[in-house]
């Protein structure tokens, strides 16, 4: 941590000497426009029609990752659930009934454990279509792996705005970045959702829409890309095995994540990072202060957000 003094006298605080300033300031015109270009770089067009029709979609995975990432990255949630349970992951296999119910058995906190997971995070076809939704200054909520096994209860629906009261903005407010790492098939436990859902600007009531749920199919490697308003469950599974998913919640600034990664990002992790990643974990927001007031950061989004994309 650096500061130093501005010309007015109030304080400059970086993170990092290297500094993670953001790129200048740019009219909202000039933002839409490096925007547009990255999505239509990363043949996403379909899918920013899929997500406004519909509030999902599904990123087939050549659009996502070149092959063998996908590998490392369900080696990488292998590897830590038998570092914290202490005992062997089958995929294939049987597994216990701690496996089992709709949102399997839950890993938090991945994000620093393993150069895997930060890599996920900053995938170009997982950052555009968040910034699509939720704009440049997005922050991490969570990044959380889901292992499930067969048996148990559908999870229930749900959308992703927790805490939000209704009515819900048009605009996300919160997406849903989720890598599914193996296949999402006929009894595979797959999400499910209710198309169209985005728009109703609410919480689903108990038992409502259920009706109206459809399966998502997916291969292993998809990306999985949600609105924050999109009402969703997941099926129980039936199948024998696992499904495993990479969970990474985004949401805007001002919004409190669930995991507490500005506090607690190490200087080494941010300099291995790009800039984008600072931002990310929360290192361009100043609230928070105690009798100094603001912190004053470089390229921090605090001075007026008017932009969809900011
Ligand atoms: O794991 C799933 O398929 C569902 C996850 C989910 O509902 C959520 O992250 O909000």
């Amino acid at each position: 941590m650096s500061s130093a003094t501005s010309q007015d006298g109030s304080r400059l605080e970086t993170v990092d000497p290297s500094g993670f300033a953001r790129v200048a300031p740019r009219s909202g015109s000039e933002i839409a426009a490096a925007h547009w270009d990255e999505i239509r770089r990363l043949d996403l067009v379909d899918n920013i029609a899929e997500l406004e029709a519909t509030g999902l979609t599904v990123v087939p995975p050549h659009k996502v990752a070149m092959p063998g990432f996908i590998a490392r990255l369900r080696a990488g949630v292998v590897a830590v659930t038998e570092r914290r349970t202490g005992g062997p992951v089958d995929v294939a296999g049987t597994t216990e009934a701690v496996y089992a119910g709709g949102f399997g058995r839950q890993m938090f906190y991945l994000l620093f454990e393993e150069e895997i997971f930060q890599e996920a995070v900053l995938n170009p076809t997982a950052l555009a279509l968040a910034t699509y939704l939720l704009g440049d200054s997005c922050i991490l909520s969570n990044c959380l792996a889901g292992l499930k096994g067969p048996g148990g209860k559908d999870l229930q629906m749900h959308c992703d705005n927790v805490m939000i009261p209704a009515p819900f903005p048009p605009y996300a407010q919160v997406c849903n970045v989720t890598w599914a790492l193996t296949d999402y098939g006929e009894g595979s436990g797959e999400l499910q959702y209710v198309p169209g859902s985005h728009r109703y600007g609410r919480h689903p009531l108990p038992g409502e829409g259920a009706d109206a749920l459809v399966p998502v199919r997916a291969e292993a490697g998809s990306l999985l890309v949600w609105h924050g308003n999109t009402w969703h469950g997941a099926a129980a599974r039936r199948a024998s095995g696992l499904r495993i998913n990479l969970i990474v919640a985004m949401m805007r600034p001002y919004l409190r994540p669930q995991e507490v990664y500005r506090e607690h990002v190490t200087a080494e992790i941010l300099a291995r990072n790009p800039p984008r990643f600072a931002t990310l974990v929360g290192q361009h927001l100043n609230y928070g202060w105690q009798q100094d007031g603001p912190r004053q950061i470089p390229g921090s989004y605090l001075s007026g957000l008017t932009h969809p994309f900011d």
